[in-house]
């Protein structure tokens, strides 16, 4: 595995040397996010990222993310345009050494969770998602709290009512139709220029607001790969985002997709799965309801090879920052991910 860690460019509060700083730390995971979705990144934005990841001597080799316009995910007639930017951006990104790229195909909403500082016993802070909250939110009135994490920022509430209700009365099946339309339209051009294609899965892994999900169990999974069945089309294996629904088992989807050599990327996170939803807690196995131990050996013993971050942190130690993405939790994470992969490993 090779260890990453999200940053968030210029504007994170987190200096890179301060990433660098972690115990067998690699990468950096990161993205351009000046630029409105779907349009080109200027290679100089690229050129800058990649010269001040490599200064911190970390390696530059992983996108997260080059979002999709939604007019590619609506099938509108526009999509063309979107796809062929989408294509250019793969192969810029390419050239300044990219490997993987992580996407995700969620209409409107990416990650969401319904508090980004529910307190736990300890005095931490942490994301959760809880049902009741989640149903007492509709997207098409503006009385909601239209501010949940994960979230575009760049709509106004006027926008984001107009694209939800464009969605109204899409079909699972649809959605489908215009992701194989797009992966149609760009697994190519990662093929030619060596990018494996790192899908993630729905967060949480089940429709919410009316809109359709797709990406959010095994047989979906399957079915992805299945649309265009070369090695450049795969995931990325989010353990959170699966393991939020006891449906899902993530240590045996670990080893699956492993073995089939189509994770390129994995975000290791734990949660509670409780029966309103879930909370996410510390990585440690014992402090959520993921065997991240069993994940990890899933992984290394089935040949993955791929990067891997620890994913969302709590907030400790008084931290303020951007939800999810703290310094000092991640750090941990990260020291508990390397304490598990040298235990895997040296098992043998
Ligand atoms: C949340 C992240 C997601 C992820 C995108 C990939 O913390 O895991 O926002 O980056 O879904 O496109």
């Amino acid at each position: 595995m090779k260890l990453s860690f999200r940053w968030y460019g210029a504007e994170d509060a987190i200096p890179l040397q301060y990433i660098a700083q972690i115990p067998g730390m690699q990468a950096v995971v990161t993205a351009v996010y000046d630029v409105p979705v779907g349009e080109v990144w200027p290679r100089e934005s690229i050129r800058a990222l990649k010269s001040s990841v490599e200064a911190a001597g970390l390696l530059f080799e992983v996108i997260e993310s080059i979002p999709v316009h939604e007019d590619i995910k609506l099938g509108l007639p526009t999509r063309d345009r979107y796809i062929a930017n989408y294509r250019e951006n793969i192969r810029r990104v390419a050239e300044a050494g990219i490997k993987c790229v992580c996407y995700n195909f969620m209409p409107v909403f990416d990650w969401t969770r319904t508090e980004t500082e529910h307190v736990l016993p300890d005095g931490s802070t942490t994301l959760v998602y809880y049902e009741e909250q989640a149903e007492a939110v509709n997207p098409l009135d503006s009385e909601s709290d239209l501010t949940l994490p994960g979230w575009d920022a760049s709509y106004t509430r006027e926008e984001l009512k107009r694209v939800v209700r464009q969605y109204r009365g899409m079909s699972g099946e649809k959605l489908w139709d215009n992701l194989k339309y797009f992966l149609e339209g760009i697994i190519p051009t990662a093929v030619e220029y060596h990018v494996n294609m790192a899908i993630h899965e729905d967060d949480p892994c089940w429709s919410i607001f009316g809109l359709p999900r797709i990406i959010t169990d095994e047989e979906k999974l399957d079915r992805l790969l299945k649309i265009v069945d070369v090695p450049n089309n795969g995931i990325t294996l989010c353990t959170g985002s699966l393991g939020c629904s006891a449906q899902n088992d993530v240590v045996k989807l670990a080893a699956k997709y492993a073995a089939m050599g189509r994770i390129h990327f994995a975000h290791m996170r734990n949660v509670a799965v409780l029966p309103n939803g879930f909370e996410e807690r510390a990585h440690l196995s014992s402090c959520g309801s993921l065997d991240m131990y069993a994940i990890m050996k899933a992984l290394h013993d089935n040949g993955f090879d791929g990067y891997i971050r620890p994913d969302h942190g709590r907030m400790i130690w008084g931290e303020k920052g951007r939800p999810g993405y703290g310094l000092y939790d991640r750090a941990l994470g990260a020291a508990y991910l390397n304490g598990l992969w040298e235990a895997v490993s040296k098992q043998g």
